[in-house]
């Protein structure tokens, strides 16, 4: 049942993976006061090295892109070569890496970059504060004018060219779970009456700006993409999200993208506007390669991936406590349990 986990599967002419089993983007707050990525971070990726496909932690793509402390950048000098020496160390041990290109919209916090205003598409807040940080209180964001979200896509380019000089293997946009992207696609975030609102057609047209011009600058077989059709985190749902996401996905398919990955952190939640879980929803719309995730073990995945559900898994949190999780799989192993406590050292 499990063996076809371990079986190479090639995402286009350009990318092979050695088994089914991603590394999904797991945010630890560890790089250093200037966002680069520390040796221990080298460390605690190599050891995850035998996974098919390592997501990096989400990487913002400019400064006012930061909503949570320490989180790593990929925008200047420093943090490319930073991430040169992770990525060095994950092929040293055979494994590959994409860099997951974040930013963070109405979720950011001026406190990060001492800047006085936070970019979205509409004037709509975030209740609550920063987590880890909760003196800090979301701030109302501030509509980017055309001009701005144009800019933003040259950074997001520029994002994905800086990940290549960094030796990552290609690039996840992170267009899930609430963040700048994603509030193009909801309407919980989006209010917009500009070609950028208001309708599925214009909804989508940033995220599409982002994935072309990344696409344009290091190619389709290198650019991934995570969305989240089903809002469930920094989000309110909406059912006339359902469609703007049925718009979006053959838009994508004609992209030629190395996968579409579903954000979601458990994926047997059901979503009244999808007709079921995220996973099920996204399948019936798109036919190319499709990772899963979300509360999935070794062998519930798999069994998802013989039922065509998806066709790559993303393991999450058992990758944080497990270093070794893709051996212990194969062996038989127990796996030592996922808990809040392992979020405070890079183990
Ligand atoms: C996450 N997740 C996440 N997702 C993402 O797209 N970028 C990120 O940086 C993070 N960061 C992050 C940190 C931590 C501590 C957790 C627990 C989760 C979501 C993650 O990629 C995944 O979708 C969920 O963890 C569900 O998968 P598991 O953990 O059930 O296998
Ligand atoms: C991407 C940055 C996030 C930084 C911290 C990660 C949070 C860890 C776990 C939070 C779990 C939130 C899950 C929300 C699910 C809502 C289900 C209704």
């Amino acid at each position: 049942m499990l063996e076809t986990l371990f079986k190479p599967f090639p995402l286009n002419e350009t990318l092979s993976l050695s088994n089914r089993i991603l590394m999904a983007p797991l945010t630890r707050c560890m790089a250093d006061d200037n966002l680069v990525p520390t040796q221990a971070m080298a460390d605690y990726y190599a050891r995850r090295a035998e996974a098919g496909l390592i997501i990096s932690e989400a990487t913002i793509i400019r400064a006012d892109g930061q909503g949570y402390p320490n989180t790593p950048g990929l925008f200047t000098p420093e943090q490319i070569q930073g991430w040169r020496n992770v990525t060095d160390a994950v092929h040293r041990k055979g494994g590959k890496m994409f860099a997951q290109l974040w930013h963070t919209g109405r979720v950011a916090h001026p406190y990060f970059w001492k800047g006085d205003k936070v970019l979205a598409p509409s004037p709509i807040q975030v209740d609550g504060t920063v987590p880890r940080m909760r003196e800090l209180t979301y701030i109302e964001p501030t509509p980017a004018t055309p001009g701005e979200l144009k800019q933003l896509v040259d950074d997001y380019a520029q994002a994905a060219a800086n990940a290549l000089e960094a030796g990552f293997d290609g690039v996840e946009i992170h267009g899930a779970n609430g963040y700048l992207i994603d509030q193009f696609l909801h309407y919980g975030a989006n209010s917009r009456d500009d070609e950028y609102g208001g309708t599925p057609e214009n909804m989508v047209r940033f995220p599409l700006e982002v994935v072309d011009a990344i696409i344009e600058r290091i190619g389709s077989d290198r650019t991934a993409l995570r969305i989240s059709p089903g809002a469930y985190f920094n989000m309110e749902g909406d059912v006339r999200d359902r469609a703007v996401f049925d718009y979006l996905l053959p838009e994508l398919e004609k992209r030629d993208l190395a996968f579409l990955h579903i954000g979601i952190f458990d994926d047997s939640m059901e979503f009244d506007y999808l007709e079921g879980t995220a996973s099920n929803y996204v399948r019936r719309y798109y036919s190319k390669t499709l990772v899963g995730v979300g509360g999935y073990t070794a062998e519930t995945g798999s069994s998802a991936i013989n039922n065509n559900q998806f066709d790559l898994l993303a393991i999450g949190r058992p990758f944080i406590a497990n270093p070794d999780f893709i051996q212990k799989v194969k062996k038989g192993e127990e796996l030592a349990e996922y808990h809040d406590d392992l979020l405070g050292e890079l183990v």
